[in-house]
């Protein structure tokens, strides 16, 4: 009786099983970020053509048997990659070109090996997207040089990184190689990353030491075959750190110097990128320091790579300036200096004109400068974005960057437009991301910021990419393809950054967060002085809230925009409401574009917020069938500790605020469930880069 029940039970559990027509997949450690289609290589069953010394078609053929041997696509009979008998001007030194014909057979060329690569890894995912069919299909790069910034230092600490240590094992190189070193080159390969800047812009003199010239040189010979060149971050006292009276960009001595340690690079590295400066900002020593320009310095620089052909990124993140107005500061600075900038410089500018905060206007600096290259500096490690305990995709923000027209030359002038080169006569053009790679086993400390790296060079490949497509092809490799699963979980990702923005800092308030850490909200923090402190920035008072700067009671910083934006952004009926506080001081009672007052506004933008996050977790449990227990579960509770922190900062900020407004939250919104003091209290406790572990955070219920 007993046996039969239980075999009753079975059967009952096999028919359900088969009628939802799911296998619930093995555990993945995320490890295979996107790329989990071939763990081996193979080197049977395709035809190489041509010079197979060259690495990266040997690699490119590589990956596509590794491919297609264990996904046979009927379709496809057979396949071919290689360089092109003669060269094709169109396709440049990166493009690749790739024919299906009817019959079956595909051909992928290029005129360089990194061509042929980025033919390869694009033909596998238009497979593993189900989006092949025959025909020529033809793709070259927007950006010339397409970066990853690694902020990581030679003691393994990464700042700003939230997954783990540094990669770059820099106390085991030259001697010990490992394996994450070339998975890390494929993965950047396989959606067109070119280049790294190994170490942090605040930059440690000894990375450009003969010892550890060395340790680079091992990075560089493994990454290069995959097309990817390394660049190194310097710290511009350098020369006094090795024994010379002054750093003084002008200085004879000072110039041999840093003209003998670029020879010294390149007999080690001879196709070594160039460097990344970070001068004069946030205490780092640069030109200034010497009464020169940021030009002066940059230049001295260019012409020393200028003979192996490297490039100076010389960033726009300035902070010595006696503006009042920090958001001002780069164009205050730079704007002076258009024009006197050498050919291999190119001046690195953040999205915004603050700090990578959750929603900025994009950089002025971006539409004023004519004769000086630009490129635009994104962060994918989340900083001011709940670290890697939030899931938010970030690509939406970035794209909303570059399509921004600036109306430098008329409209038209988007970001996008002038970093590539096309408004005026960049010779160079580029974009970089401060990436958000760690050691942690799923690279990036949440598997769903794995989305930020993949997104991130396929926007550098090609900035008119959508959103929705690039999540879609990234859930589809790195998850599965089940429609109903990427119908819930695309939903969830697109809407992720607008809920980013509504829990933590709506209507165009910024730079909110608890102490250095940036993690968690601290509105009551520092004084009303330009220095990196909430206070400064919301300027919440009895008579309301917001940072003036508009042209006639403010600090102007609308000036800095073209027209008609300017107009648009000093007006207050015409300032978008998601730039409206950073644009405007407002009172409480302000009655906004929907009827209600800004404080009532404020509280259900805060409200929208938390809804989303709660949510997330709701659509996720809806899928739980098609997503592996290990993900899954990890996921899930990094989810509940993102609706919970959605409730902290509207608990902060409101409660915070309302000491200056005196209004009631809407009886419609969520109750607070902490006091101020206790929030006020909890900041105490987290006040360094670190992440907070999830279990230290403040407690908070989550309603259904
Ligand atoms: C690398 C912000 C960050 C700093 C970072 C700096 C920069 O201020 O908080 O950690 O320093 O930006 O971009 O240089």
């Amino acid at each position: 009786m007993k046996t039969r029940s239980i075999t009753a039970a079975m059967v009952l559990l096999a028919i359900v099983f088969v009628s939802c027509g799911v296998k619930k997949p093995a555990d993945n450690d995320g490890h295979s970020l996107w790329l989990g289609y071939s763990s081996e290589r193979d080197n049977s069953g395709a035809v190489g053509v041509g010079d197979l010394s060259r690495n990266g078609v040997k690699i490119a053929l590589e990956e596509l048997n590794g491919y297609l041997k264990d996904n046979p696509v009927s379709e496809i009979k057979s396949w071919r990659c290689g360089l092109l008998n003669e060269k094709d001007p169109k396709l440049g030194d990166e493009g690749f070109r790739i024919v299906f014909s009817e019959d079956g057979d595909v051909n992928i060329r290029a005129n360089y090996d990194a061509g042929v690569l980025y033919g390869a890894y694009h033909f596998i995912r238009l497979c593993r997207n189900k989006e092949l069919k025959p025909g020529v299909i033809e793709e070259v790069p927007a950006f010339q040089y397409r970066i990853l910034n690694h902020w990581d230092n030679p003691n393994g600490t990464v700042e700003r990184g939230y997954a783990g240590k540094s990669l770059w094992k820099w106390n085991e190189l030259p001697g010990t190689i490992r394996p994450e070193y070339e998975e890390y080159a494929r993965a950047n390969a396989s959606v067109g990353i070119n280049g790294t800047v190994l170490n942090n812009v605040n930059a440690d003199p000894r990375m450009l030491s003969a010892e550890y010239l060395q340790k680079v040189k091992i990075l560089a010979d493994i990454f290069r075959p995959y097309g990817i060149k390394v660049y190194l971050s310097l710290n511009f006292a350098a020369p006094k750190h090795n024994g010379l009276k002054t750093s003084d960009p002008l200085d004879k001595d000072v110039i041999n110097w840093w003209k003998d340690k670029v020879e010294e690079i390149y007999s080690i590295i001879p196709d070594f990128g160039g460097f990344l400066v970070k001068a004069n900002s946030e205490g780092q020593s640069g030109p200034q320091d010497y009464g020169r320009t940021h030009a002066d310095g940059a230049n001295m620089l260019a012409d020393a790579l200028k003979p192996y052909g490297g490039i100076v990124m010389w960033r726009a993140f300035v902070y010595a300036s006696t503006s009042p107005d920090r958001a001002k500061q780069a164009v205050e600075e730079f704007l002076p200096l258009d024009g006197q900038f050498r050919d291999n410089v190119i001046i690195q500018i953040k999205n915004g004109p603050v700090d990578f905060q959750p929603r900025e206007p994009f950089s002025p600096l971006f539409g004023q400068l004519e004769k000086t290259n630009v490129m635009a500096e994104f962060q994918i490690t989340q900083e001011y974005m709940g670290h890697s305990n939030h899931m938010v995709y970030l690509h939406p923000m970035w794209k909303e960057c570059l399509d921004s027209d600036t109306y430098q030359k008329g409209e038209g002038s988007t970001v996008a437009a002038i970093t590539e080169g096309k408004i005026h006569a960049n010779n160079i053009s580029a974009i970089a991301g401060v990436t958000n790679i760690g050691d942690s086993v799923n690279w990036c400390g949440h598997h769903l910021a794995q989305a930020n790296w993949y997104a991130f060079g396929r926007m550098a490949w090609n900035p008119e990419i959508s959103s929705e497509q690039i999540v879609d092809e990234w859930l589809r490799q790195t998850f599965t393809d089940n429609k109903a699963f990427l119908n819930a979980v695309e939903g969830m990702m697109l809407a992720s950054h607008e809920a980013s923005v509504s829990y933590e800092m709506p209507l165009g308030l910024h730079h909110c967060f608890a102490g250095a850490g940036h993690y968690g909200p601290g509105p009551w923090e520092g004084a009303s002085r330009p220095d990196w402190s909430p206070r400064y920035y919301h300027k919440a008072s009895a008579d309301g809230v917001g940072f003036d700067r508009t042209s006639e009671t403010g600090t102007d910083a609308v000036s800095q925009y073209h027209e008609p934006l300017k107009s648009l952004y000093d007006d207050v009926k015409t300032c978008p409401d998601e730039l409206l506080l950073w644009f405007h001081h407002l009172p409480w009672d302000y009655r906004m574009k929907s009827g209600n007052t800004l404080w009532d506004e404020l509280c259900y933008k805060f409200e929208s917020g938390i809804k989303l996050a709660r949510g997330f977790i709701d659509t996720w449990e809806s899928v739980e069938k098609y997503v592996d227990n290990h993900r899954y579960s990890q996921i899930h509770d990094k989810l509940v500790r993102q609706a919970k922190d959605a409730i902290w900062w509207r608990d902060a900020m409101i409660l915070y605020f309302q000491t200056f407004s005196g209004m009631e939250i809407p009886a419609d919104c969520t109750p607070p469930q902490h006091t101020l003091d206790e929030l006020r209290n909890f900041r105490l406790r987290i006040s360094n880069y670190e992440t907070p572990a999830l279990d230290v955070l403040p407690e908070y219920t989550l309603s259904d």
